[in-house]
């Protein structure tokens, strides 16, 4: 059992009440975390530390972020494990897509803050200083599906940008984010600069998004709590920064190379057992190449390693658009069944015979369910692309017009031959329904500082 604690002002405490952490493995409680209700003392220690960080080069707090990487990496298998335990992932996952992004999220805002040049505009009669100030003590809120990869996305520019951390793991994974203050307090990072505080969203998440001091959100997680969020930090202006849900597609055009396709749109359907937020959950394939795909789609399946889901509570929302999709009309192609073993398993799942703008094929089930369709023209798989509410990612499968599709589909990244292809330096985020604002390379610096211009004449 591992028991997780706060950490606030370089001190770990727990709560009177603790929450079960529970294994999608095979249902055991694996570790117990504090029950927090308010983030007062952590934001004031917070902002007695913030100045002298805020105070320091650009490049020292860098060198900082190295550091961490650093400590990181010599940790990378324990990483790899917690993250294992606490979601139920395959090793190699954990491995090789949410412990080599959290080393290489310090590693890329480190190098990245170190090319950061002023900005200068000249007048003829003065000259304008653009600074990038510190905000202060801000908010970062992340989920359960890519718990330290999402977490550290946020941690290290705001870090880089000299701002003080009150972070909220999401509760059903918090292991890693425990595991990341451990290793900051070991390594010496100062005092009251990461403080991260546990317990359920409604409660302590609540408390960071109202609490007046914290004068910044980043948010990933769903839709309808990114409502809340808003709801409660627009009216008192505090920076707003919010990834959200998505049911992006996987357009497989005509003249698709299928050896390079297949494998490329069952990745994105299915990694992670469907639980990211750029998953392609609605594969629209081309119906002159259709049952060519299909087959192959479905026998590479057989052999494409998968995890459980998050939790019991989440299969059964799972199973429920399984049932939905049948109730629609919807013919399961492979899987739709409970594997018989203790934790959250299920199979991974294809629907076929389902409209295009069905519940099942227009809502984020976050899951390794995928809907297929078939269209003629263009325009008809640009309509199934862009009919839902969200517009967070998709990917175009041609070898000759990919790009031209891609520029027309509503969305916030589109790939072409490729998915969750990632540089670190282009924007993040979604349209619609799927967030507000961009992170990553420029779009973290901005979102993590106040942009302040001195304009100092010269007559
Ligand atoms: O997310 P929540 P959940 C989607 C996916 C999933 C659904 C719900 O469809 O089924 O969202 O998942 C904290 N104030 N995504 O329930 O509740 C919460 O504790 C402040 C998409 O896990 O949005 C957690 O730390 N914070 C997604 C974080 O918000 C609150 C990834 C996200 O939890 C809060 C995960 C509140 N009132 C789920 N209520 C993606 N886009 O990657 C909750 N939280």
């Amino acid at each position: 059992m591992i028991q997780v604690e706060n950490l606030v002002g370089g001190k770990f405490s727990t709560t009177e009440e603790i929450i079960d952490d529970i294994s999608p493995l095979n249902g055991e409680v694996i570790a117990s975390i504090p029950r927090t209700r308010s983030v007062d003392d952590a934001v004031a220690i917070a902002s007695s530390a913030q100045p002298e960080w805020g105070a320091l080069s650009i490049a020292d707090r860098a060198d900082w972020l190295d550091k961490i990487a650093d400590a990181l990496e010599e940790r990378i298998e324990r990483i790899a494990e917690l993250e294992s335990l606490d979601t139920g992932k395959p090793y190699e996952v954990s491995r090789n897509v949410d412990a080599a992004r959290s080393v290489y999220n310090f590693r890329f805002f480190a190098a990245f803050g170190r090319e950061q040049k002023q900005e200068i505009f000249e007048m003829d009669d003065a000259t304008n200083f653009v600074l990038r100030k510190p905000i202060g003590v801000v908010g970062l809120i992340s989920p359960w599906n890519l718990p330290l990869y999402l977490m550290t996305w946020k941690i290290a520019p705001a870090l880089l940008m000299g701002n003080a951390i009150i972070a909220k793991p999401s509760e059903i994974t918090p292991l890693t984010a425990h595991y990341l203050g451990q290793v900051c307090t070991e390594i010496g990072l100062p005092d009251g600069l990461l403080n991260i505080v546990h317990g359920y969203g409604p409660e302590v998440g609540q408390a960071i998004v109202e609490h007046p001091d914290i004068k910044a959100i980043s948010f990933t997680g769903g839709t309808a709590t990114g409502r809340i969020v808003a709801a409660t930090a627009a009216p008192m202006f505090k920076k707003l920064s919010l990834e959200l849900g998505g049911k992006n597609a996987s357009i497989v055009l005509a003249d698709a190379d299928l050896d390079k396709t297949v494998p490329g749109v069952l990745r994105a359907s299915f990694l992670n057992s469907g639980q990211i937020c750029l998953c392609g959950s609605r594969v629209l394939v081309h119906s002159s190449i259709h049952d060519e795909f299909m087959q192959r789609y479905l026998k590479e399946l057989e052999s494409f390693e998968i995890g459980p889901v998050i939790s019991e509570e989440h299969r059964a929302k799972v199973l429920s658009y399984i049932e939905l999709a049948q109730k629609e009309g919807g013919v399961i192609l492979a899987g739709g069944n409970i594997p018989n073993k203790p934790g959250a398993w299920i199979e991974p799942t294809v629907i076929g015979g389902l409209s295009h703008a069905s519940r099942t094929a227009t809502e984020e089930i976050f899951g390794p369910v995928v809907t297929i369709h078939q269209f003629d023209t263009d325009e008809e798989a640009l309509e199934m692309a862009n009919c839902t509410e969200y517009g967070l990612s998709g990917s175009v499968w041609s070898e000759s017009r990919g790009r031209e599709i891609a520029e027309q589909i509503d969305s916030g990244m589109v790939w072409v031959n490729t998915w969750l292809h990632r540089d670190l330096r282009v924007p993040f985020g979604g349209v619609k329904n799927s967030g507000v604002g961009r992170e990553g390379g420029t779009w973290s610096l901005d979102f993590f500082s106040e942009a302040v211009n001195i304009c100092v004449h010269e007559g």
